[in-house]
């Protein structure tokens, strides 16, 4: 592109921006990535839609493509990581909200399986809702699992897997805790692309959260009804 035809990010519109920022992580432009969020911050936009719109939505139709093999594991990493840029920004301001702690949650995500821009965007949710968050990381067994739930002691296990191969694993861990008599001590919440709420009863968990936000409003959930029965 000549210098002439070079796009200057904050002359677009919103949406143009969004639509923009959309080419910038299909291409795993990290640093546009970070000047559009930005620039909408900038705008007024909040975080949170930033992060959906913007972000999410670019994400969608990588994975698209990723899917239908236009794109390759290659540009999907730079497009995450580009993506990883745009959450770092955001991260501190989700977590902002100055509101209470009301629980404490260990999440990684399962053995085999090295996604985690999902859990991460859970993590930074729950963050901003008030929860302190224990990250493992990625391609957790079920020792590194029980390990964290022994030391940390949280309210609730996440795991996240994106693999229909690795999603199995989760249930290896629920049945870990049953056998050592520890499954009642945690509320488990799942999620990831490839589960459903069937799969999610199927395993023994509480409950399976289709996006992050719902990952809050299902973590509050049970948080306040197991401090209630606490209480009664
Ligand atoms: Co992968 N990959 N990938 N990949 N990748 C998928 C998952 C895939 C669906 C792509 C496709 O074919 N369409 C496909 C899986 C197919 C299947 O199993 N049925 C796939 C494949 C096949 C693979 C490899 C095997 C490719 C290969 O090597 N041939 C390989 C596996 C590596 C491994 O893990 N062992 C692989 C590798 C990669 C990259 C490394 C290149 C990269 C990951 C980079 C990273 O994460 N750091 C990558 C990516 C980026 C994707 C896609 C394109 C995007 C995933 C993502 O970040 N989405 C993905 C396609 C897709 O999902 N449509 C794909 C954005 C994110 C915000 O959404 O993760 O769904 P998501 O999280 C959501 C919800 O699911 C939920 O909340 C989140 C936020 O709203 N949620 C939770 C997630 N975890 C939760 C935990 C909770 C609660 C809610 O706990 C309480």
């Amino acid at each position: 592109m000549s210098e002439e035809d070079e796009i200057i990010l904050s002359e677009l519109d919103d949406e143009e921006l969004v639509q923009q920022m959309f080419d910038d992580l299909y291409d795993g432009l990290k640093e546009e990535i970070e000047e559009g969020v930005n620039i909408l911050l900038e705008r007024g936009w909040a975080p949170y839609e930033v992060l959906t719109k913007a972000l999410v939505g670019g994400m969608t139709i990588v994975g698209a493509d990723f899917r239908d093999g236009i794109l390759f594991v290659p540009e999907v990493l730079l497009a995450a990581n580009a993506m990883k840029g745009g959450m770092a920004i955001l991260k501190p301001l989700l977590a902002e909200t100055g509101a209470p702690r009301v629980g404490k949650m260990v999440i990684g995500t399962v053995k085999g399986d090295i996604h985690d821009i999902g859990k991460n965007l859970v993590g930074m949710m729950m963050e901003g809702a008030g929860f302190e968050v224990v990250d493992l990381g990625i391609n957790n067994s079920v020792e590194k699992y029980l390990e964290a739930l022994e030391r940390e002691g949280p309210d609730i296990l996440g795991m996240s897997a994106l693999l229909t191969t690795t999603m199995p694993y989760m249930k290896v861990v629920i049945d870990t805790l049953v056998e050592q008599g520890k499954r009642d001590n945690y509320i488990v919440l799942v999620g990831g692309a490839p589960l459903n709420e069937e799969f999610g009863k199927a395993i023994g968990a509480d409950a399976y959260c289709r996006d992050a936000a719902v990952a809050v409003e299902t973590a509050k959930h049970f948080v306040s009804r197991k401090h209630n029965s606490m209480n009664a």
